[in-house]
């Protein structure tokens, strides 16, 4: 990375890249925990009685089903995640943030089937002229104490290391791309030709939500997000069931093989990297990729403790629109907005988020080349 990008490195996406992998905790990991890199464990189901079944609501919609959408009945269910080994081999509770389980309803709606692809994408741009963060040369407004030259357009791409690396420093793997946009993927030589079913990336929180406000629908709350994810079942570990792989076949485009090295991705699941949409089963409400591609944004402002916040309520939180404000003690500095569902680069080696009930995290106006959106819409 050149020494006049770094700056701008950090400050526009370390939090992205670090709070998606939950680095938090492990930061205060030993090096030789952190050394670990090989493990292959299926995590335990702690106490699965705190979930109590889902009871959906009984009534459908009568209208037509739009295109491309599903309908999630909504109702009343046990939300979050009480597993402790969720991530980096064995370190347990990496992710509080998303226990304890709560009980929550939210009404029905509909629900994009597939992550908001490039063709979609496309259509809004071509309507509107819209400019996403990413294509925006960022102003000394936003970075006041940067130099004019240091103000590069730009995004954050994976990049594998050359060799095994300890696990502690996701600024290895990550790199601040000079013309990296949702049209130029891997950076300005790259091109999203031939991969219109692809789900678009680089896109931040605010470019999500003008997508979802032309297209005439809107970001999913992270409780409506955990219930359509959780397709009616109670307390599993995946959108699918407690497999990880059932019959021996992955369910989601997520990462096999050495975490992060070249060619370390292994593809088993059929894909290394990003893949189209509806390369795999959809779950038992319809929807595709729920788990795993790419990460999605959620309406929700993220705050450690909401979960806390809502369990100590006696009552069934009704239609939660996350906190009055984003909170994370462990970085005061970032304004951050929830992310669900993990990508093609979690890993049982790092980042296992791919499992139902947790949770990510993003710094509202970074971007990168595995986080993108899906829409929802009331009936
Ligand atoms: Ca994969
Ligand atoms: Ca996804």
């Amino acid at each position: 990375m050149k020494n006049k990008t770094f700056w701008i490195f950090g400050l526009l996406t370390l939090s992205i890249i670090s709070i998606t992998y939950g680095y938090t905790k492990f930061l205060h990991v030993s090096k030789k925990e952190a050394a670990v890199q090989e493990c292959h464990e299926t995590p335990n189901l702690s106490d699965s009685s705190e979930f109590k079944p889902t009871i959906e609501n009984k009534n459908k919609p009568t209208g037509k089903t739009p295109k491309g959408m599903v309908w999630i009945p909504g109702g009343e269910f046990s939300m979050g995640s009480n597993v402790e080994d969720e991530s980096l081999c064995s370190i347990k509770g990496v992710t509080k943030d998303a226990a304890p389980i709560h009980r929550v309803y939210v009404d029905g709606y509909y629900m994009d089937e597939t992550e908001v692809t490039n063709e979609e994408f496309e259509k809004f741009v071509k309507a509107t002229g819209y400019v996403t963060v990413a294509e925006q040369k960022p102003t000394k407004k936003e970075f006041p104490t940067a130099n004019e030259e240091d103000l590069i357009t730009g995004s954050v791409v994976f990049t594998p290391t050359s060799s095994a690396v300890n696990l502690n420093n996701f600024l290895q793997w990550w790199r601040y791309e000079p013309g990296a946009d949702w049209r130029h993927p891997e950076g300005p030589q790259s091109s999203i030709k031939g991969k219109d079913k692809y789900p678009v990336v680089h896109v931040v929180y605010e470019d999500a939500e003008a997508y979802a406000k032309w297209a005439g629908k809107r970001l999913p709350t992270e409780a409506e997000w955990e219930f359509a994810a959780r397709g009616g079942k109670s307390g599993n570990l995946y959108a699918w069931g407690n497999d990880l792989k059932p019959k021996g076949k992955f369910q989601a485009n997520i990462y096999q093989g050495h975490f992060p090295i070249k060619d370390g991705d292994t593809g088993e699941d059929g894909f290394k990297g990003i893949a189209p949409t509806k390369q795999y089963a959809p779950n038992a409400y319809g929807l595709y990729d729920i788990a795993g591609n790419v990460w999605e944004w959620v309406h929700d402002w993220y705050s450690v403790d909401y979960y806390k916040s809502l369990a100590e309520s006696d009552k069934i939180t009704r239609n939660p629109q996350g906190p009055d404000a984003y909170y994370d003690p462990n970085d005061t500095a970032e304004i951050k907005r929830v992310h669900r569902g993990g990508s093609f680069l979690c890993t049982d080696q790092y980042c296992t988020r791919y499992m139902v009930g947790t949770r990510g995290k993003g710094e509202i106006r970074s971007a990168a080349n595995h986080v993108g959106f899906r829409c929802v819409k009331n009936k």
